[in-house]
C-alpha cells in the first residue's frame, strides 16, 4: 500500500518535471520561429572535380563544401585569390576523403577563386559574391 500511497505525489512531482521540461523548449523555439533566411548553396567534392565550377551568389550567403561518400581520394578546397581583406586561412579547409563538411559565409563582395591543391589542373572554382 505504501507504494500505492507514493504513486499520487511521485506523479505529480513527474508531470510538473515534464511540463517544465517542455514549455521551456516551445517557448524558446517560438522567439525563433521565423530566423533570417540563410541562403546555403551547396558545392560538392568529388574525385576530382568540383561542382558547380562557377557559381554567384549573394553577400551572406553561405558555402556549404561537401565531400562525396563516393570519394577514394583526398581533397581539399583552398582559397587562392579572393577580395582584399579577405583571410585565406579562413576559406581553406583541411585534406579529407569523406565526410566533411566546410561550411562558410561570405561577407565580403567579389571573386573567389578556389582549388585542391592536391588536383589543380581539374578541381578549380571561380565564384562571384555580390553586394
Ligand atoms: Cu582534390
Amino acid at each position: 500500500m505504501r507504494t500505492i500511497k507514493r504513486k499520487g505525489p511521485i506523479a505529480a512531482v513527474i508531470a510538473a518535471v515534464l511540463c517544465a521540461a517542455v514549455i521551456v523548449p516551445i517557448s524558446a523555439g517560438a522567439s525563433t520561429a521565423h530566423p533570417a533566411k540563410v541562403v546555403v548553396k551547396k558545392v560538392q567534392v568529388a574525385d576530382d572535380f568540383f561542382a558547380p565550377t562557377k557559381l554567384t551568389i549573394k553577400k551572406g550567403n553561405q558555402i556549404n563544401f561537401v565531400w562525396q561518400n563516393s570519394n577514394y581520394d583526398t581533397h581539399n578546397v583552398t582559397l587562392r585569390k579572393g577580395p582584399k581583406g579577405v583571410k585565406h586561412s579562413k576559406f581553406t579547409s583541411i585534406n579529407g576523403v569523406r565526410g566533411i563538411h566546410f561550411k562558410r559565409t561570405f561577407l565580403t563582395p567579389g571573386t573567389y577563386h578556389f582549388v585542391c591543391t592536391i588536383h589543380p589542373g581539374t578541381m578549380n572554382i571561380t565564384m562571384v559574391v555580390k553586394r
